[in-house]
């Protein structure tokens, strides 16, 4: 029996260097949860996603690394991909599915696009199955394929994640007749259909219901050929893989460094991808009120803001990009003077042992999504702070809020009350940032991405097996 794995990016990263070109396996939270479910349960892992490499670069060194698990690239012709991934997936579903319906850019070129890369995709994981193997596939960008996989394997074992929000019937209904029939429709041809909450799950369910006419019972939809079962399962992080960071000696060097920089300042971090749905301009108007509001805090305060290039191909994510660093400038100009930068900026991804050292140095963390299905840097920041120091400032519009309870809760548009929390962050005593981060370190340590995947997986397993019209293997 096989895991067969299926995401739009492959857990790879290739490089070119001096016309030598390496690849190598990243272990991503996802790639090493599965891997050690994998592990435990004697399977296979084998891992298929959509090239973002040349089929010749991968022919050519597709056996000179060491693998922990097989790969099986899909390589999508360029004007196709582009339809289906950048346009379909990026500028219709993840729009809609995030409540920014005015952003959605929809064609039916595109769509056509991306019911064709699904179907290619079936087709890869057609070649490899194997009865008895479990598919699970993840992400908006794969809504139609547990239909498809399903039509080719009737008693296959099938799991479906959705790492964004679903959303609710009044933005789901937007979408035209025939996209929203195949995206439900396939994402019922799973044994589970798996979402970030319950929220989450009966947006869906209700969806299904108006959409399909489909009745539930306790989140349970029967067909003539199978039941999918729908529920909530908030992923989560590797827990011991950042608590244990903290003393590494690069991370306590650079957050020395750090330290050093600003020591006369409490710090206030954000990281994020380029991305509309992050707040991050909303972030920016609260410091700017929470500095207006409390001026005792200037020059004593620094937010290091860090962005990582994401989409840029994408005009929304290129305008965006505009209005941060105006208003990055504009604040700086009106609030800073030749002693003190307000925002300190940085376009540009940080290493592994740099992000904990500014988890670590970071006395706020201000996560502020306009919506997220869950948003991992939250539960990232409670679980470096191996000090039990430091405030997490979360949104509620982020999955994360519901489980990390000891969070000081924000509207990312109420910008008047997210300055008042900043302020409140800051002058928290050492007591009780002690107590909240012991209690939201508990949970996570409990509820980390191994047990996720490990739910998620024997759950898959449970649904299928419950299934009284399965065929048994
Ligand atoms: C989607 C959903 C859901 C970021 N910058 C750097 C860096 N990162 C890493 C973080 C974190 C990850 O990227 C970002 O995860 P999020 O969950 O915050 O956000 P999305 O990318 O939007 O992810 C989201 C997630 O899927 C999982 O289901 O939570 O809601 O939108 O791990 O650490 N890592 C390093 N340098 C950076 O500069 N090393």
């Amino acid at each position: 029996m096989k895991i067969i794995t299926v995401s739009y990016r492959l857990p790879l990263s290739i490089k070119t260097q001096n016309r030598k070109t390496t690849i190598t396996q990243s272990a991503g939270g996802l790639a090493t949860a599965i891997l050690s479910y994998s592990e435990k349960s004697e399977a296979d892992l084998t891992w298929v996603g959509v090239a973002d490499f040349e089929e010749n670069t991968w022919e050519k060194n597709k056996d000179s690394f060491p693998k922990t698990f097989d790969v099986e690239p899909v390589f999508l012709d360029k004007k196709l991909n582009k339809n289906f991934y950048n346009i379909f997936s990026n500028s219709v579903l993840w729009a809609l599915f995030h409540y920014f319906p005015s952003f959605v850019e929809y064609n039916d070129e595109a769509f056509e696009a991306y019911v064709a890369a699904n179907a290619i995709v079936a087709q890869k994981i057609n070649e490899i199955y194997e009865p008895g193997d479990i598919v699970w596939i993840h992400d908006y960008h794969f809504l139609g394929l547990a239909k498809l996989v399903r039509e080719y394997h009737p008693d296959a074992k099938i799991g479906f994640f959705l790492h964004i929000p679903f959303p609710n019937f009044e933005i789901f209904r937007i979408l035209p007749n025939k996209a929203k029939r195949y995206i439900l429709e396939g994402i019922l041809g799973a044994n589970l259909a798996g979402f970030h909450t319950w929220d989450n799950a009966i947006h869906f369910t209700e969806c299904v219901e108006k959409i399909l006419g489909l009745p539930q019972r306790s989140f349970l939809f029967s067909q003539d050929s199978h039941h999918t079962k729908v529920g909530s399962f908030p992923i989560s992080i590797d827990f011991d893989k950042f608590y244990d960071a903290y003393n590494r000696d690069n991370v306590v060097a650079l957050r020395d460094e750090i330290n050093g920089l600003y020591q006369d300042k409490k710090i206030i971090f954000s990281v994020d991808r380029l991305d509309y749905t992050k707040g991050i301009n909303n972030r920016l108007y609260a410091f700017e009120r929470f500095l207006e509001k409390y001026p005792e805090w200037k020059e004593k305060v620094v937010f290091l803001l860090v962005i990582v290039p994401s989409r840029e191909e994408i005009g929304k994510y290129g305008e965006r990009k505009k209005i941060i660093e105006l208003n990055v400038g504009r604040i700086n100009g009106a609030m800073g003077n030749y002693k003190w930068t307000p925002v300190v900026y940085q376009y540009q991804a940080v290493d592994f042992d740099r992000l904990i050292a500014l988890y670590t140095s970071a006395h706020v963390a201000l996560i502020s999504p306009v919506r997220d299905g869950m948003n991992l840097v939250a539960k990232e920041y409670v679980a470096s702070r191996q000090d039990k120091r430091g405030v997490l400032i979360l949104s509620s519009m982020a999955g994360a809020a519901k489980e990390l309870q000891e969070a000081i809760t924000i509207n990312p548009f109420d910008t008047e009350l997210t300055g008042d929390k900043i302020a409140l962050a800051l002058n928290m005593s050492e007591e009780e940032q002690e107590r909240r981060m012991e209690r939201m370190q508990k949970y996570l340590k409990k509820h980390d991405v191994f047990k996720w995947a490990t739910h998620f997986l024997s759950e898959t397993e449970a649904a299928h097996k419950q299934d009284t019209n399965a065929v048994p293997l």
